[in-house]
Parts: structure tokens; sequence; C-alpha cells
């Protein structure tokens, strides 16, 4: 064997006993707690290990998780406007073939969007997905129903969340496998969310391409592919679909597997890796804090630098 080739391959070795043993340090499931953290425990054995927890029935005690039915909704709601993603299969922001989808953003009466979601159609499914501090800005008048801010994260972290968000949609959306780079804690009011969950310190065994950025857009009631002059990087793996005998690389990932209840919490730490789906009109709320740029952070950017090279260990 080359000089060349036996290195590599000893790197290679290393990086997967350095997978097994952080593997072994991980908790085996997700930890369930059936009461809130202090600031302090949140801090100390959570965040700054990076686990994620859920917390069981953490939002009961919200006025939205009884009220939040259609016909509250309609009430609060009826002529509001707000931005949904529309798309042919439920794939926005993902990948199609050799393309990364956008959704078409359509502005809609949330009247409009209700009826739908109570008669959908089977060419089309829409998800209101649109980030950015969308409960504030779209859904203001929801706001006295649920937390402004969760208090035992905003002394742990330090500030307010930079956004909270407003997710409800058909249970066809999916959400594809992807990080964020907040520390994220995902509330669920009505419905159920399914969550599949890798490590960051793993990134160097998901795997990566670049794509072309294209979008749908409807044309005379036809769905249309319109091309985007811009790339992006994104991860071609559903967990869900694909198997290791695509993506070899896979079989080093440790996965979580979450059913989040209505009423229930999830803390995602920050970089953490998710694909989501959901239960037909599933409502959920979640909270973005910023995270901070720390050695856990470069110490992400090392192996997700080394997976991304080339897909080395492929
Ligand atoms: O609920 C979803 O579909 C996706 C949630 C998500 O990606 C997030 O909270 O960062």
């Amino acid at each position: 064997m080359a000089e060349k080739d036996k290195k590599r391959k000893s790197f290679v070795n290393c990086m997967k006993d350095f997978t097994d043993e952080y593997c072994d340090l991980l908790p085996i499931d997700v930890p369930i707690l059936d009461k809130a953290p202090t600031s302090l425990e949140f801090l100390r054995n959570y965040v700054s290990s990076n686990v994620p927890f859920v917390l069981k029935n953490g939002i009961k005690q919200w006025p939205a998780y009884r009220k939040w039915n259609d016909s509250y909704l309609r009430e609060q709601l009826h002529n509001n406007m707000c931005t949904v993603a529309v798309t042919p299969n439920g794939y926005a922001d993902a990948i199609l073939e050799d393309r990364f989808m956008l959704p078409e953003e359509r502005t809609i009466s949330f009247n409009e969007f209700l009826d739908e979601m109570n008669c959908p159609v089977h060419d089309r499914v829409l998800y209101l997905q649109k980030q950015n501090n969308c409960l504030v800005d779209e859904f203001s008048c929801l706001m006295k129903d649920v937390y402004s801010h969760v208090p035992w994260a905003t002394e742990a972290l330090g500030d307010l969340p930079e956004a909270a968000n407003f997710w409800m949609g058909d249970s066809r959306a999916v959400t594809s496998l992807h990080k964020d780079h907040y520390e994220n804690i995902y509330c669920v009011v009505r419905g159920s969310k399914e969550f599949i969950l890798y490590p960051p310190i793993l990134a160097a065994w998901v795997p990566y391409k670049t794509f072309r950025k294209s979008q749908y857009c409807w044309e005379d009631g036809k769905c249309k592919i319109k091309d985007l002059d811009d790339e992006v990087k994104w991860v071609p793996f559903d967990p869900k679909l694909d198997n290791d005998k695509k993506f070899p690389m896979v079989s080093q990932l440790k996965k979580y597997h979450i059913i989040l209840e209505a009423g229930d919490m999830l803390y995602l730490p920050a970089l953490w890796f998710h694909h989501v789906e959901q239960s037909h009109s599933c409502i959920a709320v979640n909270y973005w804090y910023e995270m901070k740029y720390d050695m856990k952070y470069a110490f992400f950017r090392l192996m997700d630098e080394f997976g991304q090279s080339e897909n080395c260990f492929d």
C-alpha cells in the first residue's frame, strides 16, 4: 500500500476510534425530564455538554395548549395574512435529484390556509414555516397564549431569544436534515412531531454535496421549477428514505429518534442535525437563542471540514 494510502487509513481509523469513544460518552437515549431544570442545571447538564432533552408536559400550563383549536385560531387570526411555503410534495429546502429546492412563498389569509389544511389538495402541500420571528411578526395576537421567552433558558444563556417561530402544516411536509446556529427550545402545542437527531461533533460522517438552487413556482395552476443563479451545500441523506448502502459513512453516526406529543418541549442544542416530520395540522412554537461561538463550535468546524473535504471518509 502506498505511504499516502497507509496514512489516510490510519487517520480514518483514528477518527473511527474517536467516534466510538464519543458515542460511548453520549446518553443512550435523549433524557426525558418531568420537571423544568433550573437555569444552573440547564447550563451545567445540557448546554455545556451539548446534550438535548425532552421536558415531558413542559408547556401544558400554556393557555395555547387548551385553546388552540381551529375555531379559536380562526377567531383570532381570520383574515390575518401569513407567509406559507408551498411545494408539490412536502419537501421545502430539500434535495430533488441534483437540485436544492426552495418552496414557493405565498401570502394568504389564515382562513384560506386553514381551509386547505382541512381539505388538502393532492398535488400541493402547505407549511407555515417562515421562521425569522414569525410568531411575533405574523401571529402576534397569539403571543398572549404562550411564553414570550423561556425563563430558565434566558437566564442560563444570558439573553432573550433572537426569534420565536410558529409552525403549522400538512402531515406530508418534511423538514430535511440540517442544522441551525441556535440553541433551540421547541414546543409542540397540538398534534405530534417526530425528530431524528445526530450530534454535531460527528459532522465528519454527515454527507454534504453542492447543489444548484432552484425554486418551485406555480404558473397557470401548474407547478414549475425555476433554476436560480446560486448554489448551496446541503445534506443529500434522508434518514427516512436512504440507508448506509447509499451513504456508507452514516453508519458511524449515533442516531436519536424522538416523538414529541402535544405539551412536550425539546431542548435541541445548537448545531445538532435534525430531520422533522409531523402529524396533520400539528402546531409548534420554538425559541431560537443565540449560540456561543466557543470551543465546541471550533471543534464542530474541524469535524465538519474533515468530512466535507471531498467526503473523505466515504
Ligand atoms: O418543525 C419543523 O418542521 C422544523 C423545525 C426546525 O428545523 C427548527 O426548529 O430548527
